[in-house]
């Protein structure tokens, strides 16, 4: 179907009074959302006529170990449509934080949508489940964490945990994991569909919801079930301040000369070189340039990383997954002459411990640049360790 006939389609022309938002911005949006899933062409027309002519799936939504952070996330997107469409994308029929009522009422609410969509609803779990001492630590309406998420999963057409907490046990797990806490998947014994993040980005939750209502089934995922489309790239290769590590130019200590000047983190402990997630890419809240936890000056933390967020620490240097630059940024070296490629001195680099080594190099290779002494006297004179020389 041509652009102008979905536009004026019937379905959609409802959707535009259903919403409050523009055919056009509509569109844009479902343009948006197949290519960041990497779909074929012609897919955005399908999930424009999905979103609007498709019955909506039944969601259950539940809430264990968690901050609810993961729903605040969804409903405090700046975008004044996002909530908006996600509320109209699916039928919520359970969900603890956002229902009026309470108690057995919403227990019985539940125990009916299951009954009614058996085998077709969207369980969506938030939050860790504890395992020790049988369960005991999170019931709600009686029944521990465990039985319900096996009593809700039994049924589901499909299971996604949203967050890192029940995606691999996230925060309330960390070391000494006084409860047990676990992830969904572990408690069910298989790997499901995680959107991992504290919290994820919602656009990563709409769009496999969409995938889900269009082409009934979820997307495509890894090894460790975070769907592709979203977790499949280095945070360090798309960071915006990628072309600063590869010069060797880092923050050394917040809020020294380099930290001010948007230098790279990386020796302040940002963990984007071997953190999966395309936060730099979309952006969390909508509130433009720069806003995600880099762009603003702080540290990735690894957050959507088992075995990284909340378990590595903060500051600890992360490990190298991916040293060579990608062909789209701008050549560095080879202009100066018969110095070092960019591959040798990250080989360096890693041998070295890491960007020191590179920025040495660097320093030799481009002659713009000065080393300062040891990092002993770098903090005791407020400096960075190299720090490239204004033109
Ligand atoms: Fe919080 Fe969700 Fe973090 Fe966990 O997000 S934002 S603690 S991932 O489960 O509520
Ligand atoms: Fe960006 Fe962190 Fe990589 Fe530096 S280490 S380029 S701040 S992701
Ligand atoms: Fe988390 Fe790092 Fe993204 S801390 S939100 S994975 S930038």
């Amino acid at each position: 179907m041509s652009e102008n006939k979905i536009e004026s389609s019937g379905n959609i022309v409802m959707l535009e009074n259903r919403l409050g938002i523009s055919r056009r911005s509509f569109l844009q949006l479902c343009a948006a959302m197949a290519a960041s899933m990497g779909l074929p062409p012609g897919a955005d027309a399908a999930i424009a006529e999905a979103v609007a002519s498709k019955k909506r799936p039944s969601v259950i939504w539940l809430h264990f170990q968690e901050c609810t952070g993961c729903t605040e996330s969804l409903l405090r997107a700046e975008h004044p449509t996002l909530e908006k469409l996600i509320l109209d994308v699916i039928s919520l029929d359970y969900h603890e934080t956002l229902f009026a009522a309470a108690g057995h009422q919403v227990e019985a609410a539940r125990r009916l949508a299951m009954k009614e969509n058996k085998g077709k609803y969207l369980l969506v779990v938030e939050g860790a489940i504890p395992t020790k001492d049988k369960g005991i630590y999170c019931k709600i309406g009686g029944q521990t964490a465990i039985d319900m998420l096996k009593e809700c999963a039994a049924d589901a057409a499909a299971v996604v945990a949203i967050g890192s907490c029940s995606s691999w046990g996230g925060m309330p797990s960390t070391g000494p994991n006084p409860t047990g806490s676990s992830s969904a998947g572990e408690v069910l014994g298989k790997v499901i569909p995680n959107i991992p993040g504290c919290p994820p980005n919602p656009y990563n939750f709409l769009s496999t919801v969409v995938h889900f209502l269009t082409f009934g089934k979820l997307p495509e995922v890894d090894h460790l079930g975070r769907p592709k489309f979203a977790y499949s790239r280095l945070i360090h290769e798309n960071c915006e301040r990628r072309a600063h590590f590869d010069a060797g130019r880092f923050a050394m200590e917040f809020g020294d000369e380099g930290h001010r000047k948007g230098y790279c983190l990386y020796k302040l402990g940002c963990k984007g070189p071997e953190t999966y997630a395309n936060c730099p890419s979309i952006l969390f809240g909508d509130v433009g340039n720069a806003s995600w936890p880099v762009g603003t000056g702080h540290p990735c933390i690894g957050c959507t990383e088992k075995g990284i967020g909340f378990t590595k620490p903060i500051h600890a240097l992360a490990d190298l997954k991916s040293v060579v630059p990608p062909l789209g940024f701008p050549r560095i070296v080879e202009e100066q002459g018969s110095g070092a490629t960019i591959a040798s001195v990250a080989v360096v680099a890693a041998a070295a411990g890491a960007a020191v080594g590179a920025a040495a190099a660097m320093a030799k290779n481009l002659g713009q640049v000065t080393v300062s002494p040891p990092e002993k006297s770098d903090k005791a004179e407020g400096k960075t360790k190299t720090e490239r020389a204004e033109p």
